[in-house]
């Protein structure tokens, strides 16, 4: 059934193209020479992270949480103005995580809804994908199903599969048909905007290169967890006078104790929310 998606908070060309078709793209986010650095700012953590367990998970899951850099990215007007034209002047990030693709690798995304599992209340989310790499068709970039946000969430399955980049290996329980497809080619530092109930899908890079994107969470203060639980959230502009959720500070850097600490914490209260009603032993531990 259709249902209306969120009402956007301006009458500007991106909001109305938005609320046709449940994206927008490309939207140049970061000039090209700051996409290049804030790489090799991921590999370099990534690289430290190697011999010290649970960092790699708080490097790739929540980096905003634990590196300045993109915690600051997260706030950059770059990226939060095109989206404050959709969901207003307020703005949470409820998430920010890597989706990277190893070279010639089958790590793929299945079509999916994003708010499926997210235990929000409302669907007045927008996800920012910045391109830190080229995402192309032979690097496996995203893939939407136009207006498919109109619909309410659809059945989803968890299928666990090792390959598959999400959570739960969750994919519609529906046909989508390939042709439907459309797909979002970017360049580093060029951006895509998508709506929480959008099918969005992606196949393996086939690349010799990294498929490197960052996905920003974006809501509206006044979104809820059902499940009562209080996320972690990042101001990333306006004002939060609701209280929904518990506002974290910029992390400290250098993975200090408190940023550990309360990244750990995130991941708890997240997971909980996340694997709610999941029954697979093989589920991916986040931290
Ligand atoms: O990076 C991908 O291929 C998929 C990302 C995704 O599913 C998302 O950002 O919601």
């Amino acid at each position: 059934m259709a249902t209306p998606s969120q009402t956007p908070a301006s009458g500007s060309p991106l909001a109305k193209a938005f609320a046709r078709d449940g994206y927008a793209f490309p939207i140049r986010a970061l000039a090209a020479d700051q996409a290049t650095s804030l790489r090799r700012r991921l590999e370099r953590a990534e690289a430290d992270a190697a011999t010290q367990g649970n960092m790699k998970a708080m490097v790739t899951g929540l980096p905003h949480l634990v590196m300045p850099e993109f915690h600051d990215i997260v706030r950059d007007p770059a990226i939060t103005d095109p989206v404050s034209e959709i969901l207003g002047q307020d703005l949470l990030v409820w998430g920010c995580s890597f989706f990277t693709k190893e070279p010639r690798t089958k790590s793929f995304v299945s079509w999916h809804q994003d708010l499926t599992y997210w235990g929000l209340d409302d669907v007045d989310k927008v996800t920012a994908w910045v391109a830190l790499s080229p995402a192309t068709l032979e690097s496996g970039c995203m893939r939407f199903v136009s207006g498919s946000h109109t619909q309410q969430i659809v059945p989803h399955k968890d299928t666990f599969d090792p390959d598959n980049l999400l959570t739960r290996g969750q994919e519609v329980a529906v046909e989508v048909k390939d042709e439907d497809a459309i797909d979002v080619e970017l360049q580093p530092g060029e951006m895509s905007l998508h709506h929480g109930r959008i099918f969005h899908a992606s196949h393996p890079n086939a690349s010799d290169d990294r498929r490197i994107g960052l996905a920003i969470r974006y809501i509206k203060p006044s979104m809820r967890q059902t499940s009562g639980v209080k996320t972690f959230a990042v101001l990333a502009r306006g004002e939060d006078r609701v209280g929904n959720f518990e506002l974290a500070a910029r992390p400290e850097g250098g993975f200090s104790d408190a940023d550990v600490e309360r990244c750990r914490e995130a991941f708890r209260r997240r997971e909980s929310i996340l694997y709610s009603g999941a029954t697979d032993d093989g589920r991916r531990k986040m931290a």
